[in-house]
C-alpha cells in the first residue's frame, strides 16, 4: 500500500471532534475483494469530495455539503456492491440507483465520471451551466446513468419504491426456475428533507406492506437542512417509525466507517422479504474544517479558504479537477460492469434458447415498444366502444376500453387511490398484486394519490410495464408534483381522473374540480383529453397508451349520450379538436366545448340551426393534441373570420381565450362549485341549453365580430 495513511491522520487531527475519523488505521490498505485497489477508500471516497467542492466552487453554485458527507457511503456501495456496466447504462438488470436527496447532485455526477460512464471532465467544469448535463438537479439521462430526477424532495424515494416494485413485478412474471433473468437491487439515498416530506410516509408505508425486499435506502442522518440543525422541527424516531412500516432497519451506522457500512448494506441484501432502511450517521460537509457540521456546507460553495482548507484536511494535493490515474484506475468499473453483463447475457442467452417466445416479449416490453397486435387491439377498442349507443358515464366508456386493452397488452398496469369502484379502473380478469403475489397486473395503491404518481413513474422510468392508476380529478393536486416531473420527464404513464367537473353533484365544491383541467393543461409536455362520449374515450386511451409521456384522461361521473358522427369524424377524433355539428351554409358562430358539455351545446347548436341560424359545434376533447396539427386543419376547424365564438366547459375560463378571442364569450365556471343534485348545479351554473341558445344569439345580435372575413 502506497502511504496514503498518512492522510487520514491529519484528517484526524484537524477533525478530532468527531469519533467518525477513527476510520482510518484499520481501513488503510483494506482489500476489495472484486478489485485490487492501490489506494484506501478514503482516497477514493475524497476524490468524491475534491470533484464535488471544486465543481460547486467553480459554477459557485451548488450543494458540496451533501456529496462530501456522504462519499463514503457511495464509495462503498458503488465500489463494491453495485451491479452496473458504465459501458451500457441501459443494461436491464442493472442495479438502480436513485439520489433522493438530489440537490447532492455532484456526488451522483463524481460517481458517473469516475466509474467510466460517458460523461466527461468537461461536464463535471461545467456544473449547472446551460446546456451541460450536469444540471443542478439530476433529471432522466439514462445514457448517462441518471434513473430519474430528484430534485423534489422524497421523490426520488417514491420512485425507488415504484422501481423495486417493478423488478418484482417483472420478477414474477419473466423468471423461470434457474433462470433468474430479473434479479436486481433498487438502492436510494435519502437525506432528512425527503423523510420529513408526507409522501415518505405514503412510499414507504406501501413499500413495507408490498415486502419490496430488494429496495435498499440509505438514510444521511446528518441532522442538518437548510435552516440549520433538524432538532428544532424533525425529532422523529426515524428508525421505529420505519419499523412500524414493516421494514428491516439498520440502526446507527457510523456513515464514515466502511465497515459498518459494509456490514450493514450485507445484512441488507440477506433481507429479502422487506425493504431495508440504513441509518447512517453522518458529518455534513466533512472534510472542510470550519465549517463542516453545520447548514454552511449544504447549499452553497466553500469559498476558496475553506476549499483550501479542506485540501489540507483530506490530504488532497491536486489541483482542482485532477483526479490521479491510481485513483481514476481504482474507480474505473468498467470491467467488472462488462463481465457483469456478459453473465447476465450469458444467462439469457440460455432464457432464450428455453423461453423463446418469452425472451422476445421481455425484450419488447423493456425497449417500451408496443407489440405488433397493438393496432388490431386500439381498432378494436373504437369498434367496441362504437358499439356503445345508450348514455352511459365515460368512466364507465373508460372501462369497456380498459376490457379490451387489459387482457390484450401484457404490459398494461392498472391500479387506483383506494377508488377502484368509482374510477372505474379494474378490467375484467385483471388480477391484483399482493405481498405474496407480484405475477399480477392490478393495485390497489390506497389513499395515496402522490405516492401512487410517483410510484408508477418509478415503475415507467424501470421499464417493462404501461402503468395507470385512477382517482378524483380534484384530488390530482394531491399528486402535482410527481405529474409535473412526468411531464418533465416524458414518462409514459395514464392519469385516470373520474368525477371531473360539478356534474358530481351532491359530494360539493371540495369535489368538483373547478381549475383543474386548465391547470394540467399549463403543465408542458401534459397531454390532457376529456372526451365526451365512448368513441372519444377510446381514442384518448389508445393515443394515451401509444405516447411516450404522461395522459391524463379525465372522466365524467355522470352518463352522457353517445354522439353521432361520420366516420370522417370519428377519423378526426385524435385531432384533439372538430366539427361535430356544421350547419348548412357558412357558420358564423363557433361553439367549442368538451366532456359532459358538448352533450348540452350540442342539443343548443341543433336547436338554433332549426331557427336559420348557422352555428358549427367544434368538439375539443384535447387542446395539446390540437395545436399539434398543422394550421390549414386548425384554421379548417376554425376558420379566422368567423368571430363570434363560444367556449363551453364547467371549469376555469382561462383555457378558452385564446380560442375564443376577445371578440367571444366563455362560459365556464371562475369560482367554486355547489353541493347539490347534478339536475339542479348545472344549469344554476348556467351549464343548460337555453342559457347557451341565449348566449349565442346575444353573441350574433352585436356587431362584434360580425363579417370581418
Ligand atoms: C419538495 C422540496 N422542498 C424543498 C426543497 C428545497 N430544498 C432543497 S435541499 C433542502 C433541505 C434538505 O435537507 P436534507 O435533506 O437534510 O439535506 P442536507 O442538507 O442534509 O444535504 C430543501 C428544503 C426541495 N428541493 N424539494
Ligand atoms: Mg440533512
Amino acid at each position: 500500500m502506497r502511504g496514503s495513511c498518512h492522510a487520514p491522520r491529519r484528517v484526524r487531527n484537524a477533525l478530532n471532534h468527531y469519533r467518525a475519523l477513527q476510520v482510518s488505521a484499520d481501513m488503510c490498505g483494506y482489500e476489495l475483494s472484486s478489485k485490487s485497489y492501490m489506494t484506501t477508500r478514503r482516497e477514493l471516497a475524497n476524490t468524491i469530495r475534491a470533484l464535488s467542492m471544486d465543481a460547486v466552487q467553480r459554477a459557485n453554485s451548488g450543494h458540496p455539503g451533501m456529496p462530501m458527507g456522504m462519499a463514503d457511503i457511495a464509495q462503498v456501495l458503488w465500489g463494491d456492491f453495485l451491479k452496473h456496466n458504465p459501458g451500457n447504462p441501459l443494461w436491464v438488470d442493472r442495479d438502480r440507483f436513485v439520489l433522493s436527496n438530489g440537490h447532492g447532485s455532484m456526488l451522483l455526477y463524481s460517481l458517473l465520471y469516475l466509474t467510466g460512464y460517458p460523461l466527461g471532465l468537461e461536464e463535471i467544469k461545467n456544473f449547472r451551466q446551460l446546456g451541460s448535463r450536469t444540471a443542478g438537479h439530476p433529471e432522466h439521462d439514462p445514457a448517462l446513468g441518471i434513473e430519474t430526477t430528484t430534485g423534489p424532495l422524497g421523490q426520488g424515494l417514491a420512485n425507488a419504491v415504484g422501481m423495486a416494485l417493478a423488478e418484482k413485478m417483472l420478477a414474477a412474471q419473466f423468471n423461470r426456475p434457474g433462470l433468474e433473468i430479473v434479479d436486481h437491487f433498487t438502492y436510494a439515498f435519502a437525506g432528512d428533507g425527503c423523510l420529513m416530506e408526507g409522501i415518505s410516509h405514503e412510499a414507504c408505508s406501501f413499500a413495507g406492506r408490498h415486502g419490496l425486499g430488494k429496495l435498499i435506502v440509505f438514510y444521511d442522518d446528518n441532522g442538518i437542512s437548510i435552516d440549520g440543525k433538524v432538532d428544532g422541527w424533525f425529532a422523529d424516531d426515524t428508525a421505529k417509525r420505519f419499523e412500524a412500516y414493516h421494514w428491516h432497519v439498520v440502526r446507527d451506522v457510523d456513515g464514515h466507517d466502511a465497515q459498518a457500512v459494509i456490514a450493514a448494506l450485507k445484512a441488507a441484501r440477506d433481507e429479502k422479504s422487506r425493504p431495508s432502511l440504513i441509518c447512517c450517521k453522518t458529518i455534513i460537509g466533512w472534510g472542510a474544517p470550519n465549517k463542516q457540521g453545520t447548514a454552511a456546507t449544504h447549499g452553497e460553495a466553500l469559498g476558496a479558504d475553506e476549499v483550501a482548507a479542506a485540501r489540507k484536511t483530506l490530504g488532497w494535493p491536486y489541483e482542482p479537477f485532477v483526479v490521479p490515474e491510481e485513483l481514476r484506475a481504482a474507480w474505473d468499473h468498467r470491467r467488472q460492469g462488462a463481465a457483469a453483463e456478459a453473465g447476465w447475457r450469458e444467462l439469457f442467452g440460455r432464457y432464450k434458447t428455453a423461453h423463446p417466445e418469452l425472451a422476445r416479449e421481455f425484450d419488447r416490453r423493456t425497449r417500451g415498444e408496443l407489440g405488433q397486435g397493438w393496432k388490431d387491439t386500439a381498432a378494436q377498442v373504437l369498434e367496441t366502444l362504437l358499439k356503445q349507443t345508450a348514455p352511459q358515464a365515460t368512466r364507465q366508456s373508460s372501462q369497456a376500453a380498459l376490457n379490451v386493452i387489459g387482457p390484450a397488452l401484457s404490459e398494461i398496469f392498472g391500479g387506483s387511490a383506494d377508488l377502484t369502484p368509482s374510477n372505474n379502473t379494474m378490467f375484467k380478469g385483471a388480477r391484483t398484486i399482493t405481498a405474496e403475489d407480484a405475477s399480477g397486473n392490478y393495485l390497489h395503491y390506497g389513499v395515496r394519490e402522490f405516492g401512487m404518481t410517483a410510484v408508477m413513474n418509478g415503475i415507467s422510468l424501470h421499464g417493462g410495464f404501461v402503468p395507470y392508476g385512477g382517482t378524483f380529478l380534484v384530488f390530482s393536486d394531491y399528486a402535482r408534483n410527481a405529474i409535473r416531473l412526468a411531464c418533465l420527464m416524458s414518462v409514459r404513464v395514464v392519469l385516470v381522473y373520474t368525477h371531473d367537473s360539478i356534474g358530481l353533484g351532491e359530494d360539493g365544491p371540495t369535489h368538483q374540480p373547478v381549475e383543474h383541467l386548465t391547470s394540467l393543461r399549463a403543465m408542458p409536455n401534459m397531454s390532457l383529453w376529456r372526451p365526451c362520449d365512448a368513441a372519444e374515450t377510446a381514442i384518448a386511451w389508445t393515443g394515451a397508451i401509444e405516447r411516450r409521456g404522461p395522459t391524463a384522461v379525465i372522466l365524467t361521473r355522470q352518463a352522457l349520450p353517445q354522439q353521432p358522427r361520420t366516420a370522417q369524424q370519428v377519423a378526426n377524433i385524435r385531432r384533439g379538436g372538430y366539427t361535430l355539428i356544421d350547419p348548412n351554409g357558412a357558420p358564423e358562430c363557433i361553439v367549442i366545448a368538451t366532456g359532459s358539455e358538448i352533450a348540452i351545446a350540442a342539443e343548443a347548436v341543433n336547436k338554433l340551426n332549426a331557427t336559420g341560424r348557422r352555428v358549427r359545434l367544434v368538439s375539443m376533447p384535447s387542446t395539446e393534441a390540437f395545436e399539434a396539427q398543422d394550421e390549414a386543419y386548425r384554421q379548417s376547424v376554425l376558420p379566422p373570420g368567423v368571430r363570434r365564438r363560444l367556449a363551453v366547459e364547467a371549469g376555469a375560463t382561462l383555457s378558452w381565450w385564446r380560442y375564443v378571442g376577445a371578440d367571444g364569450r366563455v362560459l365556464g365556471l371562475d369560482r367554486f362549485g355547489a353541493s347539490g343534485k347534478l339536475a339542479d348545479v348545472y344549469p344554476h351554473f348556467g351549464f343548460s341549453v337555453d342559457n347557451i341558445v341565449r348566449q349565442v344569439r346575444d353573441l350574433l345580435d352585436t356587431n362584434s365580430g360580425s363579417d370581418r372575413n
